[in-house]
């Protein structure tokens, strides 16, 4: 053999990064695109240009980013004398404080790799995410909106076959149960270590996704410092911007475009709320003068109507509102900047790359029509029909994309890559699309059946297979409908083991959320019937199954 290396041999089933073409990357680096730059650089770059600036605010803290680097080099020390190795996984799931970004910055110094969880996750995906990454350790809290994160670790934990060492925060004596480690006790003497290799795996981010388990979707430090480096450009990110954290931290939306990163690198400041609910945001945005932040469509609806009702928050600070993560109705869309008296811009993203904005300069009928245009002019986007062949100029089809910060492949799934990319490696995003005149993205619907719940994605068949475990379900079927609010709505058909002695909708609901199934993916509404309408090939047929149920609630 010629070529000898240190990393293991790994078959494709098992491939945790797929590379860019190598005449590809050579062209990202060329361009200046890929920096060569790790996220714990760019802390030490922000930290030593200005130490004294505030670089995270919450309900209880502030920190300057002084403060936040000694933060960082003792939990990453604590860590380390935990036994925490680089190159070695690490889940998160925190709400929306100090402490995370602490924590995420640990794990880059050492070189440990942060596995971004939600804090709705429950047991089924934990545990499917525990033994995907065959995390080490994982790091959450002990009480979150009075649901005892501590006990699910654990029980995570206890679930998987591999050691996995769990990590609380907590903020009372007594908070942490036996068997955890307090995440207090994590300080250790600063200490050098060795820097990641710019072109490595930085972390694992999740894929909304449309089969079962939540996809590991693996990012480099050189693809995702740039598609943070071109938001701030695009989003005009200074050292004056105060970036509010409204949604889960760890969603790739606020952590990146431009989100707390974003913020980060610019040298500006981070604030998080632990709820976007008017009445908890509303108040930070006063507090910390926040001037941006990043909204799913139904939290923007929210904000919007308790603007124009009038609040007596200050929130004159706000410079520039995001929404996206699902589509943004026009309508709802032309009402933020007058309600909050900041500037939208619409994003269309994905947490395995491809983000488009609209632009300040865009006129106001593309910024609230469209979903705005690919942030880099290396991003590769085309709209091809289910043969994969190009539409017409303006028509709908699929979108497919590869760029210098879309991934080529999911971290150990060959199955998934074999459907979510093509033979050369771009990425289907699963989304039907068309373009407009001037180049702007319109996002139309999906093509592959995942449901998007005002910016939660739902799989419909993660939650089949939840509600086939009850054993009065014969058959079940998954679909989303319509809703003014949520965008969709998710509805479960489901038909009775025993006709004669169908299961209450009731009970079948909350046996999915035992199940230990994240709230969002609960089904709306459920109904029992007989049988299930059939395609013309004896398939289930989904669009049958939305128009009867669109009947029913017109009747009801
Ligand atoms: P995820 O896989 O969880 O990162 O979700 C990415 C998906 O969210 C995209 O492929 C779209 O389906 C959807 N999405 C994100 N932003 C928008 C938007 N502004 N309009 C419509 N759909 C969006
Ligand atoms: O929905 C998303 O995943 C998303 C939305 C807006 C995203 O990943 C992003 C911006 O970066």
């Amino acid at each position: 053999m010629s070529s000898m290396t240190t990393e293991p041999e790994m078959s494709d089933t098992e491939a945790s990064f797929t590379p860019w073409p190598a005449e590809l990357a050579e062209r990202y680096r060329r361009e200046g695109l890929w920096a060569g730059r790790t996220f714990d650089d760019v802390l030490r770059d922000t930290v030593a240009a200005r130490p004294e600036h505030t670089a995270v605010v919450d309900a209880h803290r502030q920190w300057t980013y002084r403060d936040l680097d000694g933060k960082v080099d003792a939990l990453a020390a604590g860590l380390a004398d935990l036994g925490v190795t680089p190159g070695q996984r690490v889940m998160i799931q925190l709400p929306n404080r100090a402490e995370y970004i602490q924590t995420v910055f640990a794990l880059f110094r050492l070189g440990a790799l942060p596995v971004f969880c939600l804090p709705a996750h429950r047991s089924a995906e934990l545990t499917a995410l525990a033994k995907s990454s065959a995390a080490v350790a994982l790091v959450t809290v002990d009480e979150h909106e009075k649901f005892d994160h501590a006990s699910l670790a654990l029980d995570v934990a206890g679930a998987v076959e591999h050691d996995m060492q769990v990590i609380v925060l907590s903020d009372s004596a007594g908070g942490i149960p036996d068997g955890a480690v307090d995440f207090g006790s994590l300080r250790g003497a600063p200490r050098e270590f060795a820097r990641a290799e710019p072109s490595s795996v930085a972390f694992l981010q999740l894929s909304g996704g449309s089969t079962g388990v939540p996809k590991l979707i693996p990012r480099t430090h050189d693809d995702y410092l740039y598609s943070v480096v071109r938001s701030n450009e695009i989003c005009e990110v200074t050292p004056d911007t105060v970036y509010l954290a409204a949604l889960p931290a760890a969603h790739n939306f606020p952590m990146s475009s431009p989100g707390i990163l974003g913020a980060v690198v610019a040298g500006g400041t981070v604030a998080l709320t632990l709820s976007p609910a008017p009445s908890v945001a509303f108040a930070m945005i006063e507090k910390a003068r926040v001037t941006m932040t990043g909204l799913v469509p139904p939290l923007a609806r929210l904000w919007t109507e308790t603007a124009e009702q009038g609040t007596d928050f200050d929130v004159s600070s706000l410079v520039t509102v995001l929404v996206g993560g699902a589509r943004c109705p026009d309508e709802l869309a032309a009402r933020v900047e007058p309600a909050l008296g900041a500037r939208l811009q619409q994003v269309f993203g994905m947490a395995e790359g491809l983000v488009c904005y609209t632009r300040f300069d865009d006129p106001m009928g593309i910024v609230t029509t469209t979903q705005g245009r690919p942030m880099s002019p290396f991003d590769e986007v085309r709209v091809v029909d289910d043969h994969g062949d190009d539409v017409p100029a303006g028509a709908e089809g699929n979108l497919i994309t590869q760029g210098p910060y879309t991934i080529r492949g999911y971290y150990r799934n060959a199955g998934a890559n074999a459907r979510s990319f093509t033979a050369d490696g771009w990425y289907r995003t699963g989304d039907v699309v068309r373009f407009d005149d001037a180049g702007n993205i319109i996002v139309c619907g999906r093509a592959v059946d995942h449901i998007n719940r005002g910016g939660e994605k739902v799989s419909a068949e993660e939650v089949e297979e939840q509600l086939l475990a009850h054993p009065a379900v014969r058959d079940a079927v998954v679909v989303g409908v319509p809703d003014p609010y949520l965008g969709n709505r998710t509805c479960a058909f489901v038909l009775a083991a025993d006709p004669a002695a169908p299961p209450r909708t009731g009970t079948i609901r909350k046996f999915v959320r035992e199940r230990g199934l994240a709230a969002w993916k609960v089904p709306d509404v459920v109904t029992v019937l007989d049988e299930f309408p059939e395609t013309g090939v004896g398939k289930t047929s989904r669009k049958d199954l939305r128009t009867l149920l669109t009947a029913n609630a017109e009747n009801a």
